[in-house]
């Protein structure tokens, strides 16, 4: 059971044009490049019930920059999603910085006038009895009160994860070239962040990981993979604010044959979030994660052959994470299966709450080419002579400092940040020289993390607070 090849077993019909790899091409564009609204992009995606459009004068065409509140891409809630945000003046496709959007005159309290509100993540109380007096103790409510900047920050950066993820989700289709597709969603990240070198910008190289591939893949430049209609992907994207990270994502099939596996993954990460809280025992999460993932039975139909019933399991060996300023894994590790870790979440703390599901072993290697990289945030200081490494070594440090980055970025005009690089910052025959401080410990690659090949592997991701009177799940959406 479990084995690999059981979902390659079964063919089903679901794809009715025999064309899957490659989009069409015939879909109505704008000048954006957007596909128009009301063409269904491909057979899968395409909705049960189609929604009665709005007749408002022009309104039978979108043109860039005119609200919209269609909601597009599968399993998300059509016509309330965009809504809010649009209401605040977003455009669709989404192209104003998120701080416009939310500068607010609406805040009682006088020592904030002026200052934006950004809407607050999902709120959930803690766990165990004994947080029982947290809710409503006045001590911690004030302790609560004095971590408003903070809350702003994941706040604000969370609100620009759902508008690019929302964005995003409408041009996924079958068919993107994946470098095409995440430079897309980057561009849309760093528009509504409103990029400002370490200050705003994006919090990590967008992770487009593929089936068997569970993270850590974005394409290097050359690449030239496609999607397609069967795969599996997991868009693993960050944004971040003074340091402030939300690490959020989700999965992408097209396929009806996934949506077990998915379902699984997306309940056993709501069920790691449910489960945390202050003074809650790490091993206590893990198990409620496992628990949920291995409820899922997954039924295959087959038309020729044999109905055959499987189930997934966790990826044993990956983990969600604590997170700090600038400091995407900052000492905690978040078990998805039954251990023997009795370290307990603490109050403030950041969680990114993530949980993978596999069709294969369940347990992860390293494998191909790598394009991730991230400063060791605890390296010493070494002083290097190699002039190559030496040069890349500060353009790090300026750029993307301890955050991640990847390869693509070094290439880019800007060498990953207009605002850093003033004069251009494209990195030249620096392969070389990141091997270099790879080898002397200054920086950690991180190459992509594979179950066994043809299996399947699904991603769900959140960012929390533990606040002293509450659980604040910052990144979710309408959507996951
Ligand atoms: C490392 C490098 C990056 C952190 C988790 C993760 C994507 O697997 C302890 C637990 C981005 C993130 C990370 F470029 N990793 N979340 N989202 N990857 S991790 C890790 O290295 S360390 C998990
Ligand atoms: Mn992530
Ligand atoms: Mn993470």
């Amino acid at each position: 059971m479990g084995e690999d090849g059981d979902w390659e077993d079964v063919k089903e019909d679901v794809d009715n044009d025999g064309d899957d790899r490659v989009g069409d091409g015939d879909e109505e564009m704008n000048e954006n490049g957007d596909e128009a609204p009301g063409e269904d992009g491909d057979g899968a995606a395409k909705k049960k019930k189609k929604k009665k459009k709005k007749k408002t004068g022009a309104a039978a065409k979108l043109v860039k920059g005119t609200p919209s509140n269609k909601a597009e891409g599968r399993f998300l809630n059509e016509g309330s999603f965009t809504d809010y945000y649009v209401a605040h003046g977003q455009t669709e496709p989404p192209t104003l910085p998120v701080v416009n959007l939310f500068r607010g005159e609406d805040d009682e309290d006088p020592s904030r006038k002026g200052l934006p509100t950004f809407p607050q993540g999902e709120i959930q109380e803690h766990p165990l009895e004994s947080n029982s007096h947290r809710v409503s103790s006045e001590e911690l409510r004030a302790a609560d009160r004095l971590q408003q900047d903070l809350y702003d920050k994941l706040r604000h950066a969370s609100e620009v994860h759902r508008q690019v993820r929302h964005h995003a989700q409408s041009f996924i289709k079958p068919g993107i070239k994946l470098i095409d597709m995440c430079e897309r969603l980057e561009e849309t990240n760093r528009r509504l962040v409103q990029e400002c070198g370490l200050e705003r910008g994006i919090g990590f190289p967008t992770g487009c990981s593929l089936n068997h591939v569970a993270a850590h893949y974005t394409p290097n430049s050359g690449d030239d993979t496609v999607l397609s209609y069967d795969d599996v992907m997991k868009v693993d994207f960050g944004t971040q604010i003074d340091g402030r990270i939300i690490d959020c994502a989700w999965t992408v099939s097209f396929n009806p044959k996934y949506d077990p596996l998915l379902e699984a993954v997306k309940e056993a990460t709501n069920a790691g979030i449910k489960a945390a809280g202050i003074d809650v025992r790490l091993c206590d999460i893990g198990e409620s994660v496992q628990e949920v993932m291995e409820s899922y039975e997954v039924e295959l139909e087959g038309k020729t052959y044999p109905v055959k019933a499987t189930y997934h399991k966790c990826i044993r060996n990956l983990n969600g994470h604590s997170m700090g300023p600038y400091h995407i894994h900052a000492g905690k590790s978040v078990p998805i299966v039954k251990c023997d870790d009795q370290t307990k979440m603490e109050e403030n703390e950041i969680f990114a709450i993530e949980t993978f599901g596999s069709t294969g072993r369940g347990y992860i290697v390293e494998d191909m080419e790598c394009s991730h990289y991230m400063k060791n945030f605890h390296a010493p200081h070494v002083p290097l002579r190699v002039p190559r490494a030496k040069k890349l070594l500060a353009h790090i440090n300026k750029t993307f400092g301890t955050l991640a980055f990847c390869r693509r970025w070094l290439e880019r005009e800007d060498g990953g940040s207009a605002t850093v690089n003033k004069q251009g910052g494209r990195q030249e025959k620096y392969l070389g020289a990141l091997k270099n401080l790879c080898d002397v410990g200054i920086v950690q690659p991180y190459p992509p993390l594979v179950d066994v090949k043809g299996c399947y592997t699904a991603q769900y991701e959140h960012t929390l607070i533990l606040r002293p009177t509450c659980k604040e799940i910052l990144s979710r959406g309408d959507d996951y």
